[in-house]
């Protein structure tokens, strides 16, 4: 009986994800398209070399049969690649391609002597390369080929990853291994697995990645580092991939030997010139830098009575020399500041609005606080009205349980999104954005993310820098086809919809926010009320008491930032959304919510519901055994029983410190938690991951 069961599951390989979601498995006959050959008459040219190059690969293993690959259409089957400029066949089309952006791709099919002729084009080569991936993805997730003209083109121009990546190949909030760079035998040696993460990246639109750590080393832009920048620059850019460097304010002190990195001296400017002129030497296609400052003890203009327009407008004249931008990061907040930490980046940021150079970018975190599991969207989307700003999402999990635990976080970003900034008015948060970056989850360890399912993270960024209206659930089945198979597809996409909710529910209900250990964020600690900064205790964020709970930012001002409307809805604790209650108010134990439940009766349901739900997701994914290769299947069922255990964890954490405060007794018919308060409180993780601030 177990030989039986081990024949039947090793008909499928075991696979180590290393490949993600260009996996270009054999298609099964009736959705093989007949290809015999990809008509590309300038193969060596920029972006071409690689979008042949993958289509003849990627159609080979899909098809069964070879490709070749040639200057002129001689079958009458075929795909024909290129721009109306490199391909004669293409101009022949007269394809009008006016109306797109450099970026965009145009499919076209056409028949010639009765057989079908598949035609990718774009205004420029790096549309036909977007144009090929997602051809090959088409095929693979077993959708038909459009039978008329099909176009995409990327909705924002900025596509970026960020990484926390630092020189000693640590990564900040990294669960995934080391650093992908490998600083130290750079520039001589480039791993080739950075030309499969450029692959990956272009396959799903990214066109920028910043390779360090926004708690930035000066010492990344020192000559040699340069070179090592450059090797990885010269690595990327067939794939369209610009790179960009996190600059630490002070560099013109650490590394120039200046006395001050005052935005207002000309010693100062004149370094940050020839610094940005020297890297532009090396790399002529560098995209700028991304900056951290006056933020959690990193250096900035604060440090020189300057206000942060004039510290970025300084480095942003440099950049401007040679076409660069400035990514200039709003999360500041203080704790000798007496205002609601939520408040903080507005109050700073809204009046420099019309102050910053037109090279300048605010990257803005998507919540006001930080990446938690939920929070509204920032108030300073639709505030800034002449300056341009980034949305900067979380894709490594620091909030949500890291690699072991499933959240899909297309959803969360979706909510974000498609939020409308007023409510009487079109305008949604992704209206006013130029571009949305994405703190990586990506490291050495082979499957590239730390776990088979947060790969689901990285493409789900891709796709909605893409285009933002797409929707979580079409992401999420996109990739469950070309990652698991389309047979597989429906149970997996209705596991990865609801799991950032059960994280929710486990970890924070409410609008509850922050509660997380300290330090490393590692498992729950609502109690912690001893740290350096005010800021950062989780008794900061909850506010519970005797009496009640949740943070009244009616009281503290905050809601003020949000345009009528909103204020109205979130400002009644009544027509706030329940999922926001105690973001927004301060309410009794014993406040009453629609379902007829109290609050603290409402909490323990949500904690339950959200171990209740990983069990859920256990029992679906156990019943794929089999349909997926027992390698992946086998890590990912072990992954969510780690999972279940730490929801369980949270849930027996969190009810016995919420009644040390409220005095309440647990509502009939919920588990008694497993521990005692004190057991929990005792637990504490020394060297769980991704918690550097230094290297
Ligand atoms: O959420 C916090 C993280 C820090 C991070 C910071 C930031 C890079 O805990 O590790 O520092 O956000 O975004 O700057």
């Amino acid at each position: 009986m177990l030989m039986l069961t081990v024949a039947a599951s090793s008909s499928l390989l075991a696979e180590d994800g290393y490949e993600l979601w260009m996996r270009y498995r054999l298609l099964p006959k009736s959705k093989r398209v007949a290809i015999s050959q990809i008509v590309c008459p300038n193969p060596t040219d920029r972006h071409l070399k690689e979008a042949h190059s993958e289509l003849k690969t990627g159609l080979e293993s899909m098809l069964g049969y070879s490709v070749k690959v040639g200057d002129k259409l001689t079958k009458q089957d075929g795909l024909v690649i290129g721009t109306a400029l490199s391909n004669e066949f293409i101009a022949g089309l007269n394809v009008d391609l006016r109306p797109f952006n450099d970026e965009a791709f145009v499919y076209l099919p056409t028949t010639i002597n009765g057989k079908r002729v598949h035609v990718i084009t774009g205004q420029d080569q790096l549309g036909v390369l977007y144009g090929a991936f997602w051809f090959l993805r088409q095929l693979q997730s077993g959708k038909p080929l459009p039978n008329k003209r099909y176009y995409s083109a990327p909705r924002y121009k900025l596509r970026l990853l960020n990484h926390w990546d630092n020189l000693n190949r640590s990564v900040e909030r990294g669960y995934a291994g080391q650093s992908i760079w490998d600083w130290h035998k750079l520039p001589d040696y480039v791993d080739p697995r950075i030309i499969d993460y450029a692959r990956a990246n272009a396959s799903i639109g990214i066109n920028g990645t910043v390779l360090t750590n926004v708690n930035a080393n000066a010492m990344v832009l020192r000559a040699d580092y340069i070179q090592k920048t450059k090797a990885v620059a010269d690595t990327l850019r067939p794939y369209g991939i610009k790179v960009y460097l996190t600059a630490r304010f002070s560099a013109p002190i650490e590394l120039g030997g200046l006395k001050t990195a005052d935005p207002l001296d000309p010693q100062v400017q004149q370094w940050w010139k020839d610094k940005v002129a020297e890297i532009y030497r090396e790399i002529h296609d560098f995209g700028g830098f991304v900056v951290k400052a006056n933020s959690e003890g990193q250096p900035g203009p604060q440090n020189y009575g300057r206000s942060h327009a004039e510290g970025a407008n300084m480095i942003a004249d440099a950049l401007a020399l040679e076409g660069g931008i400035l990514m200039w990061r709003a999360f500041v907040y203080d704790d000798k500041t007496p205002v609601d930490r939520a408040a903080q980046a507005y109050n700073e940021f809204k009046p420099l609005d019309g102050k910053f150079r037109s090279n300048v970018i605010v990257q803005v975190k998507n919540g006001p606080i930080d990446f938690q599991p939920r929070e509204p969207f920032s108030p300073l989307f639709g505030a800034l009205d002449k300056t341009p700003a980034l949305m900067e999402v979380q894709v490594t999990k620091e909030y949500l349980g890291f690699a072991t635990h499933l959240a899909y976080l297309g959803t969360m970003w979706q909510e974000a999104l498609a939020s409308p900034t007023r409510l009487r008015g079109k305008e949604k948060v992704l209206d006013t954005l130029t571009g949305i970056a994405g703190v990586s989850n990506i490291g050495s360890d082979r499957n590239w993310c730390g776990s088979h399912f947060d790969q689901a993270n990285w493409y789900a960024l891709g796709r909605l820098a893409w285009e933002p209206t797409l929707g979580a659930t079409k992401v999420a089945d996109e990739w469950a086809r070309l990652t698991f198979g389309t047979a597989v597809a429906k149970p997996v996409v209705s596991m990865m919809i609801r799991s950032r909710e059960a994280v929710v529910d486990y970890t924070g209900p409410l609008g509850l926010t922050h509660l997380m250990a300290t330090g490393h964020h590692y498992g729950p600690g609502p109690w912690v009320d001893n740290l350096g900064r005010a800021d950062w205790n989780p008794v900061y964020f909850h506010r519970g008491d005797r009496d009640g709970i949740g943070f009244d930012r009616v009281g503290a001002g905050t809601l003020k930032q949000y345009a009528p409307g909103w204020r109205e809805i979130w400002g009644k604790p009544e027509t706030a959304p329940e999922n926001l209650l105690l973001w927004f108010h301060h309410v009794p134990w014993s406040y009453r919510l629609l379902s007829g439940k109290t609050v603290w009766e409402e909490m323990v349901a949500r904690y339950t519901h959200g171990v209740s739900e990983v069990a859920t997701m256990r029992a679906e994914w156990a019943k794929l055994k089999g349909k997926i290769d027992a390698s992946r299947h086998l890590q990912i069922s072990e992954f969510l029983k780690i999972q279940e255990k730490e929801a369980k964890w949270w849930r027996d954490a969190s009810i016995p410190y919420w009644q040390s405060l409220n005095g309440l007794p647990l509502p009939k018919g919920f588990d008694v938690p497993e521990h005692s308060l004190d057991y929990y409180k005792s637990i504490f993780h020394p060297y769980a991951p991704g918690n550097t601030h230094t290297g």
